[in-house]
């Protein structure tokens, strides 16, 4: 994995070349909290400047977006109206290009996105030998040629319960080593919850691409998000 992706240790992205790699930012998740009754602050400012920080560390000149920028998986929320463009203009004040592969929360994406931001399509493309996509839709045959998929969508934690019944869930990256290989990324937005990978891990919740490249979850090597090896996921199963 190491010769191809550089993960960023402590965050949710990783570097190929000089282009950045995030995924699921679920901006105006605060506004479905919010018809629940639960306020919390815009974490618009929280990206931003956490985007800002790196770029200065890393130097990177594009940054691609592996899907589900938005929330709302249909319509577009008057807030997202709002934060989605102009979250998209603080990135390109930062002089890098934006390219976006949509997920299942970005229909519409269209209408809120600066002309200079590049939009692919769903099945995702390829750098480096290296297939980009969300992972709510298969890839293209051609995928099978890369040396590694990187995908999103799951939002990958495991969660433990200890005897007083305290919950930890962690973020993992998830890797399978296959032909291709499959990189699963954690979400950047950390308040968005996401799926427990080791318990009773229903084939639905995960997504056509897993059978796809005939990968067993459970074979899967975990890393933390300051990219300590855990372990395989059928060490964590509860
Ligand atoms: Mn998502």
């Amino acid at each position: 994995m190491y010769k191809l992706v550089r993960p960023i240790k402590g965050f949710p992205a990783l570097l190929i070349d000089k282009k950045l790699i995030i995924a699921d930012l679920h901006l105006g998740y605060e506004y479905e909290l919010e018809r629940h009754g639960i306020k919390l602050p815009p974490r618009i400012k929280y990206f931003t400047s956490l985007l800002q920080k790196l770029h200065s560390e890393l130097l990177f000149d594009t940054i691609i977006i592996l899907g589900d920028i938005k929330h709302h998986v249909v319509g577009i929320s008057d807030l997202e109206w709002q934060i989605v463009p102009s979250f998209l203009n603080t990135l390109l004040d930062m002089n890098v290009s934006i390219t976006i592969v949509p997920g299942n929360h970005d229909g519409n994406l269209l209408n809120l996105t600066p002309s200079n931001v590049e939009i692919k399509n769903v099945r995702g493309f390829q750098i480096n030998k290296i297939w980009l996509l969300h992972g709510h839709a298969l890839p293209p045959e051609e995928a099978r040629s890369s040396k590694l998929i990187v995908m999103a969508h799951l939002h990958p934690l495991i969660e433990f319960i200890d005897e007083f019944g305290f919950k930890t869930s962690l973020p993992v990256w998830v890797y399978l080593r296959g032909h291709p290989s499959l990189l699963v990324m954690p979400a950047f937005n950390p308040f968005v919850g996401g799926l427990v990978i080791n318990k009773n891990l229903k084939e639905e919740y995960i997504g056509p691409l897993f059978r796809w490249l005939k990968l067993d979850m459970k074979a899967a090597e975990l890393y933390s998000l300051d990219l300590s090896f855990l372990g395989p996921l059928s060490f964590f199963l509860i």
